[in-house]
This record gives structure tokens, C-alpha cells and sequence, in this order.
């Protein structure tokens, strides 16, 4: 016989104890695009509490959609090996240019991230940064609902060591950290630079550099790091994506070991 008040129990306390283990973690990241998932991914096998935030229902951000819709993606010779390590099937096109289909790679990717151990909670926007001694030591928490709806309704706090921006082109959290702290960015400007005009090339070579802390405890990677730092963006080649991820984990696991 099944119990309807079980099924509910069983889901309210398993997701509060989820939940409460959220409140302090290692590393918070925002947004479970293609970077986010790789850069979670990275830190957690390195044995770190990673928390990861997504506005959207579903994971993958920009993913799925591969390019117009046609739901394949190119990445460079560089990357390939991070989709195969999550066992994505990888199809040479041509030399120097490698495909794979999009909803297999984002699957994928969700599913090494969580395997490694990241928790990953959907339908939650971080709405604000909470600073401290003029560094950023954690984030503010809404439900997306509260915030389409447009609903009174106060957020929730969490504290991180590290807060990694990886919303995309919108760069979200920097902004937010720009905005309401005055905040000083690590930037040619000290202010958000804006993404530039596409340009596969130069972008995805950008990226690299631009994938690092931008303020006191605040990493951006993915195309928010493009975004932040005035790179251009690339469209739907994808291996900067998944090395920024790589990259900014592993600068931030480098980070944590020396704090100890
Ligand atoms: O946009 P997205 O896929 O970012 P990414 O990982 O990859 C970029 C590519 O998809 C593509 C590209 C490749 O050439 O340029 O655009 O850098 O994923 C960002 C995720 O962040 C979520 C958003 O819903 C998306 O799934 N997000 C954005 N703002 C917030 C957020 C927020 N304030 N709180 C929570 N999630």
C-alpha cells in the first residue's frame, strides 16, 4: 500500500537535509551551463563541498541547442578529452574540429558532475552576493518562482569560500557584486567590460586568460568570463566552456589547499 504523506515526507526531510548541507560549502557555484557542470565536476573529485545554483528547471544552459537548434555541438581538439573522460561519444568532422550531440554531452556532464559529488539545485536565482570584509563570502537565494512571479518574499543566505560566477553571457553575479558593493573588478575598466561581437577564434583563446578571480573571492568562468573581462563570444563551439570550468577549478582547489 502506498502513502501519500510518506512520498511527501520522504522528499520534504531529504531535501531539507540537501538543502541545510548547502548553507557553508566550499565552493557556490552559479549556473549549470556547460561550465559550471565541468568546473563542479573538477572540484568535487578533488574532494570539495560544491554547491551548484540554477535558475532554470532544467541543467545545460545554453547547451542543448547546439547551434539555430540543430542540436550538435564542435569543440577543438583541446577539449575533447573532457567529454570523453564523461564518456561522450566524440566524432572527428575534420581536423582540428570535433562534434558531439548536444543532449548527450549535457546529459552527460550533469550526471559526472553529480557522480563526483556536487549538489546541484534547480529552480533557485541567486539574487544578491553577501560580502564581508570586502570580499565576497557567499550568496543570496530565492526560489525562480518568487522572482517571476514578482512575489514579496524574502531570499535566504549561504556561505562559500569561493563563489564562482558561470551564469553566461548575462555575468550575473559580477554584476550584482558591481553594483551593490562597489566592488573593485580586476579588470582593465575595474568595472564589468561587456562581451564583444562573435569570434570564434579569439574568444575561445580569451577565455583561458579571462577564467580566473575577478574580485576577492569571486570567479567567473564560461562566457560570463568573455562577459566580464570584454572577450567576444563564440557561439556554438563549446570547448572554451568546458576548459574555463576545468580551469577555474582547478585554480580555486590550488586556492583552498594553501588556506590549510
Ligand atoms: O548560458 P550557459 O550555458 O553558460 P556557459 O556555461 O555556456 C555558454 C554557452 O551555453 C553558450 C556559448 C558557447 O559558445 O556562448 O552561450 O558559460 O549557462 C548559464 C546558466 O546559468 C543560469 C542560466 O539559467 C543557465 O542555465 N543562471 C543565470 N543567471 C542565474 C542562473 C542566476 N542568477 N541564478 C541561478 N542561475
Amino acid at each position: 500500500m502506498l502513502d501519500e504523506i510518506t512520498i511527501s515526507r520522504a522528499i520534504i526531510e531529504s531535501y531539507k537535509e540537501k538543502l541545510l548541507a548547502a548553507l557553508d560549502v566550499d565552493v557556490a557555484i552559479v549556473g549549470a551551463g556547460p561550465a559550471g557542470l565541468v568546473c563542479g565536476r573538477y572540484l568535487a573529485r578533488e574532494g570539495r563541498k560544491v554547491a551548484l545554483f540554477e535558475r532554470k528547471l532544467s541543467v545545460g544552459g545554453g547547451m542543448w541547442g547546439g547551434g539555430i537548434m540543430f542540436n550538435e555541438i564542435v569543440v577543438q581538439e583541446e577539449a575533447r578529452s573532457i567529454l570523453r573522460e564523461c564518456g561522450v561519444k566524440v566524432r572527428l568532422y575534420e581536423r582540428g574540429y570535433y562534434l558531439a550531440d548536444s543532449i548527450e554531452a549535457v546529459a552527460a556532464l550533469c550526471l559526472e558532475a553529480v557522480r563526483a559529488g556536487v549538489r546541484i539545485f534547480n529552480l533557485i536565482s541567486a539574487e544578491d552576493v553577501m560580502i564581508r570584509k570586502n570580499r565576497v563570502a557567499g550568496l543570496v537565494l530565492n526560489w525562480t518562482a518568487v522572482e517571476i512571479a514578482n512575489l514579496h518574499v524574502d531570499p535566504i543566505t549561504m556561505r562559500a569560500s569561493y563563489v564562482v560566477d558561470a551564469t553566461g553571457h548575462a555575468a550575473e553575479v559580477v554584476r550584482i557584486a558591481e553594483r551593490k558593493s562597489g566592488i573593485k573588478l580586476d579588470t582593465k575598466s575595474g568595472k564589468c567590460m561587456g562581451e564583444g561581437s562573435m569570434w570564434a577564434e579569439v574568444a575561445e583563446e580569451a577565455i583561458m586568460e579571462h577564467s580566473r578571480q575577478v574580485c576577492p573571492g569571486l570567479y567567473t568562468c564560461g562566457m560570463a568570463a568573455n562577459a566580464v573581462f570584454g572577450g567576444p563570444r563564440m557561439g556554438p563551439i563549446f570547448g572554451g566552456m568546458l576548459l574555463s570550468g576545468r580551469k577555474v577549478a582547478a585554480d580555486i582547489t590550488k586556492k583552498l589547499s594553501a588556506k590549510k
